[in-house]
């Protein structure tokens, strides 16, 4: 990893319609991530938050959809903007509800194209976030960044998505909700869903460390998107989408020290957090303790691993 972590604000609340995610990248701030980062010896530069790019109104064929123009300024500004931060060091990007991940991915995926190496998606989530603009129920396009990096059909009035993810690049953790049409379309996929009942059965650990194996024999670059809903609610209220049956605080944790481990993880998403959905801070917090355990903070420093 980088020694120079770069947050980048991103306000982003028009993928659903529950107002609140905008204040995410405030929170993170409040709960001391920069802090945490620099405590862990890292040089940190807070670009502050992201505007979108102005986009005129826009219609979809499926009326459900909304805030699609809008959708498409976040988009194109976090793909530019991620793409330069990502020449600098580390990019974390302080969401904001999951549409954000449309650009911070993309931006990701040409910074990697830039660099000749493959990008990897490692998505911790309750949700598969697999529809397109045309199966959406609920037109909540926090719903379908998945589908666009993984170059499903659909996403015409979208930026081309640069190199698309084959399948087998992508893993899933945590996930325990899908919808009818999106589980249609993840069968012939080679996409990993590793979901709940798969962790009930292996931990989370197994899943985790043979998806890396593949991230390192291919020299990949691994991009990390984790959705608050990932937790399991009890310990992370601040969402807008709780689905009981999440992960632990525990396995929360040690996927972030695997991934430390790993030395893999080269961009992280911090989205879904609803500060005004949350108990005195403490999802902001557990959060950013995430964030340490992924940056490298640990309770006990083994010169060698002796499990
Ligand atoms: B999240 C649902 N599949 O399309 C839909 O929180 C939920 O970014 C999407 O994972 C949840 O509205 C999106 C029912
Ligand atoms: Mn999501
Ligand atoms: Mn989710
Ligand atoms: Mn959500």
């Amino acid at each position: 990893m980088s020694q120079t972590c770069i947050l980048i604000g991103a306000p982003v609340d028009s993928g659903q319609k529950r107002a609140g995610c905008l204040m995410g990248p405030a929170a993170f701030r409040v709960a001391g991530l920069a802090e945490a980062l620099t405590g862990l010896g890292y040089k940190v530069i807070d670009r502050g938050d992201v505007v979108p790019r102005p986009h005129p109104p826009m219609d979809h064929p499926n009326l459900a959809v909304h805030h699609l123009a809008e959708t498409l300024g976040w988009t194109e500004a976090l793909t530019e903007v991620g793409q330069a931060a990502g020449a600098l060091g580390f990019p974390i990007f302080l969401g904001g509800d999951h549409s954000l991940s449309l650009g911070s991915v993309a931006g990701m995926a040409a910074r990697a194209q830039a660099f000749g190496r493959p990008l990897f998606l490692l998505w911790l989530d309750a949700h598969t976030d697999f529809h397109t603009p045309d199966t959406t129920q609920s037109g909540n396009l926090h719903g379908i960044p998945v589908a666009y990096i993984a170059g499903r059909t659909g996403f015409e009035m979208f930026p081309p998505f640069p190199a698309p993810l084959p399948g087998h690049r992508i893993c899933m953790l945590g996930i325990r909700s899908v919808d009818p049409e999106e589980h249609a379309a993840l069968i012939p996929e080679e996409i990993e869903i590793a979901d709940m009942r798969v962790l009930d059965e292996r931990g989370i650990g197994a899943p985790l460390r043979d998806f890396l194996d593949r991230v390192r024999a291919e020299n990949g670059m691994l991009h990390v998107s984790l959705d608050v809903d990932f937790l399991d609610p009890s310990i992370a209220p601040a969402v807008g989408t709780t689905v009981p049956g999440g992960t632990t605080f525990r396995e929360a944790h040690l996927v972030m020290e695997l991934l430390h481990e790993s030395g893999l993880v080269t961009s992280l998403d911090l989205v879904e957090l609803n500060p005004f959905l949350d108990e005195r801070g403490r999802t902001a917090r557990l959060m950013v303790e995430l964030v340490a355990s992924l940056m490298g903070r640990k309770v006990f420093d083994r010169p060698t691993r002796q499990f």
